[in-house]
């Protein structure tokens, strides 16, 4: 009886006590918008490969204008296997093909356009580069995406209303038919505007068109929904970049914001879209046997990873198969080096085994605890106390060890909060902290990169947070400084049939300065600031096979779009090469423009009139101008 009562009274109270020590600290509120679960599944695929393949591989331009004969679309040996296994091997986790470009050539029998692989002498008009390309992706594993570029320079119906149904019913063709599509791809280049073709596009028939097929799609845009376009094609995401935007009242294309506001997104932005990165491992995005010299380095790549990865946004890596519709050896062996490039440079984590303190735990629970940073489960993490936006991290070493990167993840299904942080190392000798890095946004990954220092305690600094941090992740490596990659780099086939510079002369503008853009040096670059002509003089006749333009490598700069270039023995006769000519995809893409002849052509002046800018001013830059001869 007595046990009893004591069991009766003490029950309220051990459960209370119970209760109250084990109570679960509650998780901290998501902050701002989110990312779906598709958004944050692609954010970790992070490494992907772009394929721009079609017409324009055959006719060496970057821009098809839809008048190109589909004939001229026959690769000699296409290899969609050897493109899966690259990527795979590469490191990649999907392919993303340009299923239709600009020039509205379609890579498959489209039923909706008489510009497609049927009309091609590949395969007697049978083939089917998607359903190859897709097979093929399912067997190596790879996830599969498609382009799609609205703007069509071939279809008739394009400049009315009834284009959009056309291409609603394009894109369910292709949704439809071959199996899973991880990312929809939209361009936003329109450069049929300028004539007054505006298409206004049915934004919202395209978006329910492509999640009816496929839910789980992400859409690329300049603003999304799924996942944006970074802003530049050279590789760099901004040092700052939220995966927040604001996307109300603008559109992909021409009603976009502007390019650096996509290249770092928008602090308190409305909508979730992350960055991702597209670029080229070549000057341009279709093959052009010019450039099999030109495939960048590995330094430039690992560059590209730490701008793209490292600051939290995903790597599109552009590789475009040649004529024989394989991917050149010059570019496998290059994405080879890469791979283990990036194995070298993430080969052991020194941040493992380490002891951790973080100045504050959410709630002082283990479930929170900083030691989280250090396993591999994703949906682990460590959280600080709601008021608190500013705290840090101490990180204990096992041993002093010799670093010169530091990784760090916030655990972004929470939402994106990090405004500021920075790394110290603890110096034994004076016994201080020496800052080594400083950044402002984290976001999904985050790489630094420093000189190598060695140090067995580092402290991360949460300087400034939009909400309390939540990290899930760090980590520290000591990778290799410099790579040096196989081949001979940098020899540009074009120019070693260029001609000498020495008797050259620029007879108009005659200003002495004007010298600079026939120095041979791209960084000496002048403003040339009415559209009065370039007289270019080579001091005696030549056999001119082609001319070249090449822009200031700075996509603020005013470039020239629209051109007349004419050609002359005497300097007052002029011979007409091209009229309202244009230099295509040079806004976003600033690279040197080649223009060939149909024929080689005997003269010793040469006259470039610019018509339009891409600025829509008189003002364009000119970094170099060169003539090819025989
Ligand atoms: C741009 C296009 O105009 C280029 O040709 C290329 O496809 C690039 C990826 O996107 O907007």
């Amino acid at each position: 009886m007595h046990k009893k009562i004591l069991l009766f009274c003490s029950l309220p109270i051990l459960s209370l006590l119970f209760t109250s020590c084990v109570k679960e600290v509650e998780a901290p509120a998501p902050y701002g918008a989110l990312p779906s679960e598709s958004q944050l599944a692609w954010q970790q695929m992070e490494y992907y490969m772009f394929i721009h393949f079609g017409p324009n591989t055959f006719t060496d331009v970057e821009w098809g204008d839809g008048k190109e004969d589909p004939k001229v679309f026959n690769p000699t040996q296409m290899d969609c296997r050897q493109w899966a296994s690259i990527a795979k091997e590469a490191g990649m986790k999907a392919i993303i093909i340009t299923a239709k470009h600009h020039d509205g050539f379609c890579l498959w029998p489209s039923q909706y356009s008489t510009h497609t692989v049927r009309e091609s002498l590949w395969k007697d008009g049978k083939g089917d580069v998607l359903r190859e390309l897709s097979d093929a992706c399912k067997e190596y594993g790879l996830k599969f995406g498609v382009y799609l570029s609205p703007w069509d320079q071939n279809h008739p119906s394009y400049g009315t209303p009834e284009y959009n149904e056309v291409f609603a019913n394009t894109l369910a063709e292709v949704l439809g038919s071959y199996g899973d599509v991880f990312e929809q791809w939209f361009d936003g280049a329109n450069g049929d505007a300028h004539k007054g073709k505006r298409q206004e596009y049915d934004w919202d028939l395209f978006h329910k068109t492509v999640y009816s097929y496929h839910p789980q799609a992400v859409i690329f845009s300049d603003v999304g929904p799924g996942c944006r376009w970074m802003g530049n094609e050279k590789g760099i995401a901004g040092e700052t970049n939220w995966s927040r935007l604001n996307i109300k009242g603008f559109e992909p294309g021409l009603g976009a914001p502007p390019s650096d506001t996509l290249t770092r997104g928008n602090i308190n932005g409305e909508a979730w879209v992350p960055a991702e990165t597209d670029v080229s491992i070549r000057p341009g995005w279709f093959y052009s046997p010019r450039t099999d010299n030109q495939v960048k380095n590995l330094n430039q790549l690992m560059d590209i990873y730490y701008t793209s990865i490292g600051r939290n946004s995903n790597l599109l890596l552009n590789v475009p198969p040649s004529r024989e519709g394989r991917i050149h050896p010059n570019d496998s062996a290059r994405l080879m080096e890469f791979r283990q490039a990036i194995d070298d440079s993430f080969a052991r984590d020194l941040a493992q085994g380490a002891s951790l303190h973080a100045i504050n735990t959410r709630g002082g629970s283990a479930k929170y605890k900083a030691e989280h940073l250090l396993d591999e489960a994703y949906d682990s993490y460590w959280a600080a106390d709601d008021d608190v936006l500013s705290t840090a991290i101490e990180i204990t070493l096992q041993k002093p060890e010799t670093f010169n990167r530091f990784l760090v993840q916030e655990y972004i299904p929470l939402g994106q909060r990090v405004a500021a942080f920075s790394l110290e190392i603890w110096d034994e000798n004076t016994a201080n902290w020496e800052m080594i890095a400083d950044g402002t946004t984290i976001g999904y990954k985050r790489i630094l990169r420093f000189h190598q220092v060695t140090t067995q305690k580092l402290r991360l600094n949460i300087k400034e947070a939009l909400a309390c941090p939540v990290l899930n992740k760090v980590e520290i490596y000591n990778a290799p400084e410099h790579f040096y990659t196989s081949s001979a780099e940098g020899a540009d086939k074009a120019d070693e049939i260029v001609a000498l510079a020495e008797k050259w002369n620029i007879d108009s503008p005659a200003e002495k300065g004007n010298r600079d853009i026939i120095d041979g040096n791209m960084h000496t670059t002048r403003t040339f600031s009415n559209l009065e002509p370039i007289i270019l003089n080579l001091g005696e006749t030549l056999s001119l096979q082609g001319f070249s333009y090449t822009p200031a490598d700075n996509m603020f700069a005013s470039h020239i779009t629209k051109y007349n270039l004419y050609v002359s023995e005497d300097g007052s006769e002029w011979k007409e090469i091209r009229k309202e000519a244009v230099f295509n995809n040079i806004k976003n893409n600033p690279i040197r423009q080649d223009v060939w002849f149909s024929d080689p052509v005997e003269a010793r002046y040469v006259k470039l009139e610019a018509l339009e800018t891409t600025t829509n001013t008189t003002s364009y830059t000119i970094a170099e101008i060169k003539v090819m001869v025989e």
